[in-house]
């Protein structure tokens, strides 16, 4: 399958996936981002903000980041860890991971500096990035190559385009624990059947099931978002205060994106020396054709038919 690496214009370096079936996704070596994940009718299937600085310094608001070795704020350090704003490099690992069959993949690596955590540490994460016709898959791994032992938290953020947020629901998390970010990480039980939106939203769903359902009533489209060795999901959207505060977010964007993140976050990866954890998460789409009514959630979660 063929790898193209360009220039950005902004002088970042930029690897394009494409798949036979007219399927492409774009790749920063800057924060190891996903910046552009299209189907084949050439639908644009992730946000990105109008306002993202494609600069240096600065994480790109928007595509799939991952997210190590902490979520949220520690002291000084940058917020859910380095990962975003620091430049990574291609995998020439003499032992990669083996192809995936009619797939399109790039292996991405970030190495340790000495300066990235609270305590110094020797790490490597590596990245692949996989794409077939209709279908993304993130391989992250993380090997311990210290020789003391390692705990850290991980998420894939994935800012998902949507057409608004107002018609959208997630199936999947209903009935379970959440630490709520906008009432002191307070703990509840999910009550709906199904997760909407009317306000701001900042949730980690504790050992949430391995697929769920993104339904698009507008788009007649669900992202299916399956995952494993990442038990937690992270909903956010920050509503149109918060989209305010945030100067790489347009005022109105939050009404076209939802961030629905794989993550292990309550409770940290733990890895010996020389120990290596390995993630996974596949993205992918089902149509709808209905005209009226709701999706049949089992049938995307479990293919009933
Ligand atoms: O889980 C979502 C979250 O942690 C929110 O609290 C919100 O701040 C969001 O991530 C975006 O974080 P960022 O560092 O990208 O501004």
């Amino acid at each position: 399958m063929p790898l193209n690496v360009f220039q950005d214009k902004d002088g970042l370096p930029r690897i394009v996936l494409t798949d036979p079936n007219g399927s492409s996704a774009e790749v920063f070596l800057y924060g190891g981002q996903i910046v552009s994940w299209k189907n084949q009718r050439k639908e644009e299937l992730l946000f990105v903000s109008s306002k993202a600085k494609w600069k240096q310094h600065k994480a790109i608001r928007g595509g799939i980041s991952a997210c190590f070795a902490m979520f949220g704020e520690v002291g000084s350090l940058e917020q859910h860890g380095m990962t975003r704003n620091r430049m990574w490099s291609l995998d020439r690992d003499p032992s990669p991971l083996p192809p995936i069959d009619n797939h399109s993949s790039v292996d991405l690596i970030l190495k340790s500096t000495g300066v990235d955590l609270k305590k110094p540490h020797s790490f490597e994460l590596r990245l692949r990035i996989s794409l077939s016709a209709g279908k993304l898959i993130l391989i992250p791994r993380v090997r311990n190559t210290d020789n003391k032992p390692f705990s850290f938290a991980f998420s894939l953020c994935n800012y998902l385009s949507v057409s608004d947020i107002s018609e959208v629901r997630i199936e999947g998390l209903e009935t379970l624990d959440y630490f709520d970010n906008l009432v002191n990480r307070s703990r509840f039980t999910e009550q709906a059947d199904a997760i909407t939106f009317d306000g701001e939203t900042d949730r980690v769903y504790l050992s949430s099931p391995n697929k769920i359902a993104i339904i698009d009533h507008e788009k007649k489209r669900t992202i299916v978002l399956q995952k494993n060795a990442l038990p937690d999901a992270v909903v956010w959207n920050p509503w149109n205060k918060k989209a305010k505060a945030l100067p790489d977010l347009g005022d109105e964007d939050y009404k076209m994106m939802l961030c629905v993140n794989s993550a292990a976050i309550d409770v940290p990866i733990f890895l010996k020396p020389c120990e290596e954890w390995k993630g996974y998460q596949e993205l992918s789409t089902v149509s709808s054709s209905y005209c009226s009514g709701q999706l049949d959630p089992r049938r995307v979660l479990y293919g009933f038919h």
